[in-house]
């Protein structure tokens, strides 16, 4: 049987944008609207990424259009010293953090973006292609940042396709067992690829496995952002006093293709291609911004021009940066390169035309 908590996400903000919740204290104009923008930023860049993949500028990239109130809501209450995993999916997050636009793009152009491209170190993890290897780091940060008795809290995304690997199953255990300060996020946008929902768990909502692992767990409106916070601000703050971790289940949906190499067309009920405009994020937090006198029409077209301009602008510098020695393959593997590796270093640079 379900508990009231696991029967119905958490909401703040119904479809229509109406508060049908209890709204956070202390939130400020500045920090909604600094919101707003970061949801825009998500939605502009994505899109502007699945441009460049289709002229042939850029790699296979992972939409994450319908769910910008998940990724950026999961970061709002991180401060400096918290670290954050997770998928290309998840890049709203990571913009939250502070990862630059034009590190993404960087990334994107199918290098990994160095230092100066990335900004003040945002304490993101690389992001993670095979699937839920992210939900271990994030435990072992996690655990880490305990041992080491850092002010440090970890919040680990994955999709609920993830949830299907061991590691998720792992990380939670271990998290558990050792109060480790994680907040394990499941962003479940219905799919894990063309796999819907039903077919990869028997359960009726994943945020349920948190009883297993003696994990408390959460079950929110994940394209609701006031809700995404508010919950993640009492786990966050939780496991930075010292209780342990919180499994947090986004309910949420996608609104494109799994990514750029797929046709949801394929595999998709027709009615579930149009499901996410009555639910789209972006358009239910403007709603509540302009109800609630924090935004007008003039303020909101600033918003997106001055937010399309940054985002361009951040692509180009993305695009204008040199692009890296094939040799640079080899740097990082180990301290110190053994001689092997020191040999095929040589061997690349000679084969590139780096030495003759
Ligand atoms: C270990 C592993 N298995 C399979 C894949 C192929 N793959 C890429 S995305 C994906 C589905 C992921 O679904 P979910 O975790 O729900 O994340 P979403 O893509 O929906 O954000 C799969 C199976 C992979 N990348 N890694
Ligand atoms: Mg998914």
């Amino acid at each position: 049987m379900l508990t009231k908590e696991f029967e119905t996400p958490f909401q703040i903000l119904n479809e229509d944008g109406q508060v049908v919740g209890p709204l956070p204290e202390n939130l400020s104009r500045g920090r909604l609207i600094e919101w707003y923008r970061t949801m825009w930023l998500t939605r502009l860049l994505s899109n502007k990424l699945v441009a460049l993949q289709r002229q042939g500028r850029a790699t296979t990239w992972i939409p994450s259009n319908g769910q910008e109130a998940a990724a950026v809501g999961l970061a709002t209450p991180l401060l400096d010293q918290d670290w954050l995993t997770g998928s290309p999916r998840e890049m709203g997050g990571y913009l939250q953090k502070g990862f630059s636009p034009a590190a993404i793009a960087y990334f994107c152009r199918g290098y990994p973006p160095p230092p100066e491209l990335v900004g003040k170190d945002p304490r993101c993890l690389p992001f993670t292609i095979v699937i839920g290897t992210q939900t271990l780091h994030s435990a072992g940060l996690a655990m880490a940042a305990k041992l080491k008795k850092e002010d440090s809290v970890v919040v680990g995304t994955c999709g609920d396709g993830a949830t299907s690997e061991g590691d998720f199953s792992e990380a939670l255990n271990f998290a558990g067992v050792f109060l480790a300060p994680l907040v394990m996020v499941v962003v479940n946008n219905g799919w894990a690829i063309s796999v819907p929902s039903y077919k990869q768990y028997a359960a009726k909502h994943l945020a349920q496995r948190g009883i297993g692992f003696g994990v408390p767990a959460r079950l929110v409106d994940g394209n609701d952002i006031l809700a995404v916070h508010a919950v993640m601000e009492e786990a966050v703050n939780n496991a930075r006093s010292g209780g342990g971790p919180t499994l947090v289940e986004a309910v949420t949906h996608r609104q494109a293709a799994h990514s750029t190499s797929d046709d949801p067309t394929r595999y998709c009920p027709p009615e579930n291609l149009t499901l996410w405009e009555t639910r789209d994020p972006l358009k239910r937090f403007r709603r509540f911004l302009y109800d609630g006198g924090y935004l007008d029409e003039k303020g909101d077209k600033d918003i997106t021009l001055e937010t399309e301009a940054y985002m361009n602008e951040q692509v180009q510098r993305a695009y204008d940066y040199p692009t890296p020695a094939p040799e640079n393959l080899f740097d990082n593997v180990f301290a110190e390169a053994t001689p092997r590796l020191a040999r095929q270093r040589e061997a690349v640079r000679e084969e590139a035309g780096v030495v003759k």
